[in-house]
């Protein structure tokens, strides 16, 4: 029986799927490099180090692990300055009513993020306390499209994976999910998403209705 569900942050529960992408652009002017368009959704929920692999492509031979190293920390200052300033407001559309939805009808809620910003995020827009667990990208070793972060979620719920609803906005999250034998909700494109395993795809966290998935 389905009984928790596991958010993914960025893209999800707040809208900064954005700021990071912005970050990545920015970093890749300074060093002269262009990103193509279809390159920013492959960089949806992968950590700092394989997205800067993805971003630097052809180029990457090219860069040493300590310039490499440079550049994550580069990119994050700018994402970080990005963030300077978030807050409720920031909370994409509905968000707030789902996890609400979620304490009305008994679901455990857990987050499972990638990013080591991530406990910023939460404390910054309010909803820490409407959380009964936090994975962040500091709490795992195995990034997307790994399962750890959603396995480590279930275990501090307390609840078999089986058990849980995951829901995610990129390719690798959505993978994920299912390797970590969960039922899987994209947010997004039903091509990409479905194609990646999605049992359901829904445009926005706004249409998710939490108590139609519960059996
Ligand atoms: P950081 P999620 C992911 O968060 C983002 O989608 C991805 O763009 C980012 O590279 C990754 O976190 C690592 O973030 O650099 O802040 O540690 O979608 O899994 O909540
Ligand atoms: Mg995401």
């Amino acid at each position: 029986m389905r009984r928790a569900a596991v958010f993914d942050l960025d893209g999800v529960l707040v809208d900064t799927a954005r700021l990071h992408q912005r970050a990545w652009q920015a970093l890749a002017a300074e060093i002269g490099i262009s990103i193509a368009a279809d390159q920013f959704e492959q960089l949806k929920g992968v950590d700092r180090a394989a997205s800067l692999e993805i971003v630097l492509g052809e180029w990457a031979g090219r860069f040493d692990p300590t310039r490499k190293a440079e550049l994550a920390e580069r990119k994050n200052l700018l994402y970080r300055e990005s963030i300077v300033g978030l807050g409720a407001a920031d909370l994409l559309p509905g968000a707030d009513a789902v996890l609400a939805a979620c304490r009305e009808h008994g679901v455990r809620i857990a987050l499972a993020s990638s990013s080591r910003n991530a406990p910023q995020i939460v404390r910054a827009t309010g909803i820490a306390d409407k959380l009964d667990a936090i994975v962040d990208g500091s709490a795992i070793s195995r990034a997307k499209p790994h399962p750890e972060v959603f396995l480590r979620a279930a275990t501090l719920l307390g609840v078999r994976p089986e058990d849980c609803i995951g829901v995610e906005d990129a390719v690798a999250g959505v993978a994920a999910i299912k390797a970590a034998r969960m039922y899987a909700i994209g947010i997004g494109s039903v091509a990409a998403l479905g194609a990646a395993g999605a049992d359901a795809v829904i445009p926005s966290i706004a249409a998710l209705v939490i108590d139609a998935y519960l059996q």
